[in-house]
């Protein structure tokens, strides 16, 4: 995992030493601004605007961005969202990435780059631009890194990558690359993150985790939904991600199945569940959604950004205690021994309301 103030190294040739120096001072100050960029991870793109793949099979964080930059440009276009020719040396290119149709980043998308030459004197007697419809195209397909399931045009002819040595997809993932970088050093990635803002993360679906150390839902709860969460720092270091992904499951898994099960006012049930591991690491399945959704927005996504930190998860662990406490309170004056998961239900209910001014609605799965 590469934090984000970390420059990656990149594999472009060298520039040369005295070039790299000149560049110190700028660089030094690019660096501060960008790591303000809280709420933006992507160790893909360095402070000089270049991009590299960052080389896992994931879908890559900092090509989502971009891919999700191009949506914002031109929502118009359908399906397909195409980025302005920009222009590198000799060399024009342009990006364009597709969605399947679900309005977020993910593995079943793709993302090209179609490179073209500019002639150093243009033909005159042809139309304006003609050099731009003789271009190489390089398709990836779920933005992940050119591998054998990935593609090339040349000339609207297909040629597909299967079979294709290490070396090869290497050098025609180089291409994306600088594609890519030529594009962010005209537009700079502040404007790209800037466009995004704090969407950057969720809508970029991911499997594995983020270029900062945060984990998709995916990882955590073994559902594609809205919600990243944050790597949990202790004393200056953060968690590893085994021991970060066990101690969410069992806060959100306590509280998951503490919201669904009876409690006796003895506590008894509820510490039953704590002891359950089991119960408490095991991933979700799909019709368990409307549940944990109500669950995560009413206690620990309070502020409904879909981004989760450690003092959200400690506190909306803390904030269903108190609640708890109150119903168990209730249900004893009402003469009662037990608390009723429907109880619990229609309490965070009117908690997710007072948070977010409207009624829980199931969501759509
Ligand atoms: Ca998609
Ligand atoms: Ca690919
Ligand atoms: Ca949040």
């Amino acid at each position: 995992m590469t934090p984000l103030n970390t420059v990656t190294p990149m594999t472009h040739p060298k520039k040369p030493v005295y070039v790299a120096r000149c560049l110190y001072t700028i660089l030094s100050f690019c660096f501060v601004c960008l790591s303000q960029f809280t709420t933006i991870h992507a160790a893909g793109i360095d402070s000089t605007n270049t991009f590299a793949y960052s080389g896992n099979d994931d879908v890559d964080g900092a090509l989502g961005l971009v891919a999700l930059f191009l949506k914002e440009q031109n929502r118009r276009e359908g399906a397909t969202y195409v980025s302005k020719d920009v222009e590198s040396g000799i060399v024009g290119y342009q990006l364009r990435y597709y969605d399947d149709g679900n309005e977020v980043v993910d593995s079943e998308d793709w993302f090209s780059v179609k490179r073209y030459r500019i002639p150093t004197e243009p033909d005159t007697t042809k139309e304006e631009g003609y050099y731009k419809s003789d271009y190489m195209e390089l398709v990836d397909f779920g933005l992940n890194g050119l591998d054998e399931n990935d593609h090339y045009f040349i000339d609207g002819r297909r040629f597909d990558l299967r079979g294709q040595q290490e070396n090869v997809l290497r050098q025609f993932q180089v291409q994306i690359e600088s594609g890519v970088t030529a594009f962010l050093k005209k537009v700079t990635f502040e404007k790209v993150s800037d466009a995004i803002g704090t969407r950057a993360q969720t809508d970029v679906k991911k499997t594995q985790s983020y270029d900062d150390g945060s984990l998709p839902s995916q990882m955590v709860l073994g559902l594609n939904m809205d919600y990243v969460f944050r790597p949990i720092v202790r004393n200056g270091q953060t968690l590893p991600e085994q021991a970060m992904l066990e101690e969410i499951r069992q806060r959100l898994g306590f509280v998951l199945s503490a919201s669904m099960e009876y409690t006796d006012l003895n506590g008894y049930r509820f510490r039953e569940i704590a002891d359950q591991v089991a119960l408490l690491q095991r991933t979700y399945d799909p019709i368990e959604m409307p549940m944990i959704k109500l669950v995560i927005d009413a206690l620990f996504d309070t502020d409904g950004d879909g981004i989760i930190t450690s003092d959200n998860i400690s506190n909306g662990y803390t904030r269903f205690r108190e609640i708890h406490q109150q119903l168990i309170e209730q249900a004893r004056s009402k003469n009662q021994r037990i608390v009723l998961p429907t109880d619990k239900l229609q309490r965070l209910r009117e908690e997710y309301r007072a948070l977010h001014n409207s009624a829980f609605k199931i969501p759509e799965m």
